[in-house]
């Protein structure tokens, strides 16, 4: 197997150990960040420094993006890039204790080399790459259906669905049922293994950098919910899908102008 992405799974792998161990083991301790919503844990904080300080030690030449510190801003995406969020779905982590993920990104030059998402309390890994196909647990993902909004469930951040923004409601009507999870890895995961057919949500780059990769690769869509590509800076009202239901849900969302 490739042995830079055999690198990232090992990290990842004695990452989810530490923190399961801290789980059980130690309090977790909790701040707020931008809003009363919005946490932070030591968790978070420790984890995303052991995946760089990881990284690092075996790879040089990386520039690093991430949430938490320091880290969550970049000017230019040339090169190497290690793009990481250490714990997707922390509210998840603090308030259920299961549903969250850890996700790398590398991108060269702004292009997406490989992704990975890992469920740490389930053990489920997804990751891959335009070189290397896309891996879920001892499995090759082929290919992922493409079914239409109206065969399929889709995903929401749940403040958009809650505010009816971007025609949400509508879009729930024509699918199948809507699934807020709270976790965009998950809600990535799901759609590379077609048990969704959209997500639409307002990101940060760590938040869809592992997922774009490995969903682009697949063949699906991931674009700001203007269709556009996204830029890998900022926040971005964003959606992936299969090419379909991101049709269908473009047309849907222009409708509103
Ligand atoms: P996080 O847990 O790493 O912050 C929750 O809807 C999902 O969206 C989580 O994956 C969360 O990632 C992400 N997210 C991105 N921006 C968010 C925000 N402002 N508030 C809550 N979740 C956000
Ligand atoms: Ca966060
Ligand atoms: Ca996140
Ligand atoms: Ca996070």
């Amino acid at each position: 197997m490739d042995e830079l992405a055999t690198k990232v799974i090992d990290i990842i792998y004695a990452a989810a150990i530490k923190i399961k161990e801290q789980l059980k083991t130690k309090k977790l301790v909790v701040s707020t960040k931008s809003s009363r919503t919005d946490f932070v844990t030591n968790i978070d904080t420790q984890i995303q420094g052991f995946i760089i300080d990881e990284f690092m030690k075996a790879n040089r030449g990386y520039q690093v993006l991430a949430e938490e510190g320091s880290y969550n801003t970049l000017n230019e995406l040339t090169g190497k890039v290690l793009i990481i969020d250490p714990i997707d779905g922390t509210n998840n982590l603090i308030l259920e204790r299961q549903n969250f993920c850890i996700m790398v990104a590398l991108y060269e030059n702004g292009e997406g080399k490989y992704g990975f998402i890992y469920d740490v309390m389930a053990d489920n890994l997804l990751w891959g790459g335009p070189e290397v196909g896309v891996h879920y647990n001892e499995g090759k993902i082929r290919s992922v259906p493409n079914l239409p909004l109206s065969e399929g469930l889709v995903g929401f951040n749940s403040a958009i669905y809650r505010r009816n923004a971007y025609r949400a409601h509508q879009i729930g009507d024509e699918s199948l049922g809507v699934r807020m999870s709270g976790c965009a890895g998950y809600e990535l995961m799901n759609l590379a293994l077609g048990r969704r057919v959209a997500y639409i949500s307002n990101l940060q780059p760590w938040d869809y950098a592992a997922g774009k990769v490995i969903l682009e690769t697949l063949g699906l869509k991931v674009t700001n919910i203007y269709g556009n590509a996204l830029k890998l800076k900022d926040r971005e009202l964003f959606i992936a899908a299969t090419p379909l239901a991101h049709e269908r849900i473009l047309e849907l969302i222009d409708s509103i102008k």
